[in-house]
């Protein structure tokens, strides 16, 4: 369907406004003179992005430390005195600048996805989605600057990363014809189905008003209360419960933008499309435990092996893909509501169709500027993108841009760095708290004749679309019939995983449930997973020592999407952390090239010993990046042992490591090791080899299945 004719009157009856040549006194002409942060030293990349930015050199000008006003102070860590032991004197003004200024460093942190890392890269249409949307970006070969910013939802800013819990994937498009925000999660479906629920959902999610505790968890029971009483939830949940909650990184987590998007073609024709993102490194996850530990050993997991992968160049990489449907007037697919955000459509039924590849390149250069004021909005579209009537979506449109005024102080937060369109920007919006632009003309407003007219409207080949769609209704607070299911789709997740997922699922449960203190809360959980599946129910009902309550499922149909388990694949090994044991006794030649042999396969060496220092002297030695002091396996993703030592934390690494189901290989010098760690020689993917080459070639051979999933096997149920 076409475009509203762009004299067409906007609200019935209204006067059609006169056509675009009557109202503008001038032609269109060049912009006036650009606004000082556009263009000129002062702006450079807009992102921010490290390049030989000039607005570095806007934030540090000159070798001298100054005043905010540019004076030299002749010291800044004394303040001004009356004689060195006698009081501050008020007069003191970089005293109190300095003070004051850091009074006031933080920001109101986000109130959910407070957590994240984020990183720059680059987006490349591959001219799929040509056909069916007249975004710039999806155009074949067109490179799309991009910011990525991942996030944990319900933890503060200091929290950990590895928790069990939903990860946000936002992803800013600076695109030609202004920004485009894909703000999605790692799971495809949400806990509810209407925006408006959205503030009790997280209430009940969040640390518990009276004490502010558990921080960054589920599992309490404001959140499982919430969760039961609320059945919409169910599948989220489940997915939280699963594998996916505890990503091994972000750089092996799909995304997916959750509600139906509806994209528009230079015809003006529409379809109705969800978005995916399929990392190339595969889905892969942590194990419970390894994900517990990490939280103290090493809290910030995810930000650091995102950083880490981008600086020694494993660029990690997303294909984006679209599932297509008809624009209908049910938007409807095989019975399954397009509009019900709580529901997925599995890939068999509706194939991902790849559009593009985005590579994340470049670390940001200031967590602060970047990181932390990145501002995403689902409301962020630009031409051939538009959003559906999903009552979720509909509330987001309001959320984002009204957190960001309390988030960044005031309405100009498009003006920071980071969020300022590559494409030129000519709004009409003016002063404000922390304006920076420096306007010039004297009539934002238009039609006008004062400033030649400017701003114009462009014509219709270039501006948003936004979509002519037939609506009406009668007024109501209510939710389609459809939006009455609340299973299905949890039961579709559940089915389709492979038993050892299933196995997880039924532990995270048990675990979450019985950190609950409410035993009616987690009577009615068993009834709610009865709804999923009868075996899941009466396991976690066994664990946690309760009755199987509630009723059967009404239907036990239920359909598969292998495309939903984690495992049967092979990957890429990119970033991936080999952890090479040696000891002063170990050849430094052979351990040198074993490191050079592990970086050449895009993998990341560290050499464990049992202390600092080298391996070797002069121009052989090897530096030793890890201690037994500082190694712990949860860093390691396979380890080669070369050596032992009597230490009981080399078999604290080992016995981890075996546990946690990765590939371990040993030389003769490591043989002792594996003994004393009481490792069973013969269990699967511990492999003995002669050489640490030959090792290395057994690793790697293991490792593109992520973990040893046969030796699970090996350990009582
Ligand atoms: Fe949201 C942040 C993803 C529903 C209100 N959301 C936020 C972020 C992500 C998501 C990834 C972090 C962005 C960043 O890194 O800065 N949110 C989602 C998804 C949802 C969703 C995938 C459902 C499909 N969100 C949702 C609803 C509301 C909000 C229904 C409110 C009605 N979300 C917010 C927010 C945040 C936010 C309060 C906090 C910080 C921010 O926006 O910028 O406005």
């Amino acid at each position: 369907m076409a475009a509203r004719a762009k004299s067409q009157p906007a609200v019935p009856g209204a006067p059609a406004s006169a056509p675009a040549t009557e109202q503008e006194p001038t032609k269109p002409h060049e912009p006036l003179p650009p606004k000082s942060d556009q263009t000129g030293p002062a702006t450079g990349t807009p992102t921010g992005a490290p390049t030989d930015t000039p607005q570095d050199a806007v934030a540090q000008q000159g070798a001298y430390l100054t005043t905010a006003q540019g004076a030299r102070p002749s010291d800044t860590d004394h303040s001004l005195k009356a004689g060195p032991r006698g009081p501050v004197l008020l007069q003191d003004h970089h005293l109190r600048e300095k003070i004051t200024h850091f009074d006031h460093e933080r920001i109101p942190e986000r109130v959910v996805h407070a957590r994240g890392a984020a990183a720059h890269g680059v987006f490349v249409g591959n001219g799929a989605a040509q056909k069916i949307c007249c975004a710039s970006l999806f155009e074949k070969g067109k490179e799309t600057p991009v910011f990525v910013r991942f996030s944990t939802v319900l933890g503060s800013r200091g929290s950990a990363d590895t928790v069990r819990d939903t990860r946000g994937f936002a992803t800013k498009f600076y695109t030609d014809d202004g920004v485009f925000d894909l703000v999605g999660n790692n799971i495809p479906v949400f806990f509810i189905q209407d925006g408006i629920k959205f503030p009790d959902v997280v209430h009940a999610a969040k640390p518990h008003p009276d004490r502010e505790i558990p921080q960054a968890q589920s599992a309490h029971d404001t959140f499982w209360d919430f969760v039961t009483l609320h059945t919409e939830a169910t599948a989220h949940t489940l997915w939280n419960m699963s594998d996916r909650g505890i990503p091994r990184s972000y750089r092996m987590m799909e995304g997916f933008g959750v509600h139906t998007f509806r994209l528009i073609n230079d015809k003006g024709d529409a379809v109705l499309v969800k978005f995916h993102w399929k990392p190339k490194l595969g889905v892969h996850s942590l194990l419970w435990e390894e994900a517990q530990i990490a939280a103290g050993i090493d809290p910030d997991m995810h930000r650091r092996d995102l950083a880490d992968a981008i600086e020694s160049g494993a660029f990690p990489q997303w294909d984006l893909g679209v599932q297509v449907f008809p624009d209908n007037d049910e938007q409807m697919f095989e019975g399954i509501d397009l509009l019900d955000p709580t529901k997925l459509v599995p890939e068999e039924l509706a194939p991902v169709q790849i559009i593009g590849t985005m590579t994340l390149n470049a670390n940001p250069t200031n967590y602060f500027s970047q990181t932390e004021q990145v501002a995403f909005h689902p409301g962020h579209l630009v031409r051939g993108i538009d959003v559906t009537n999903d009552p979720l979506l509909q509330g987001r449109l309001f959320s984002y841009l009204d957190t960001q005024i309390s988030r960044l102080g005031g309405p100009n937060f498009a003006q920071l760095p980071i969020n300022r369109p590559h494409a030129p920007v000519n709004d009409m919006l003016r002063d404000g708290m922390h304006q920076t632009a420096v306007h010039s003309g004297v009539a934002p407003y238009r039609p006008n004749s004062l400033d030649g007219g400017c701003p114009f409207m462009a014509g219709s080949a270039e501006t948003l679309i936004e979509f002519p769609e037939v609506v009406k209704g009668t007024k109501v607070r209510a939710a389609a019939a459809s939006f009455d299911d609340h299973f299905s789709s949890a039961r579709l997740f559940y089915a389709s995983l492979s038993e050892i997922e299933q196995e997880h699922v039924a532990k995270a449960y048990t675990f979450e449930l019985g950190k609950c203190y409410e035993k009616a809360i987690k009577q009615r959980a068993i009834g709610v997973l009865r709804q999923i599946d009868e075996e899941l129910a009466r396991t976690v009902a066994a664990g946690l020592g309760l009755a199987l309550t509630g009723e059967p499922a009404e239907s036990s149909a239920v359909t598969v999407s292998p495309a939903l388990s984690q495992l049967g694949g092979t990957w890429p090994c990119d970033g991936r952390i080999v952890g090479i044991f040696a000891t002063a006794d170990t050849d430094p030649g052979e351990l040198a090239a074993t490191v050079a042999a592990v970086a050449e396969q895009s993998m990341t060496p560290l050499v464990i010993a049992p202390t600092g220092g080298e391996i070797g002297s002069g121009a052989t030695a090897v530096p030793i990046s890890r201690t037994l002091d500082t190694a712990r396996s949860i860093e390691f993703d396979a380890l080669l042992i070369a050596g032992t030592a009597p230490d009981l934390r080399l078999g604290l690494l080992l016995q981890e490591a075996h546990r946690h189901l990765k590939a371990i290989a040993y030389t003769p010098a490591g043989a002792e090791a594996i003994t004393t760690a009481g490792i069973d020689e013969k269990s699967a993917g511990v492999e003995s080899v002669d050489t640490l080459a030959a090792g290395l070639e057994a690793l790697a051979a293991l490792l593109p299945e992520h973990r040893v999933w046969p030796r699970a096997a090996e350990f009582p149920r």
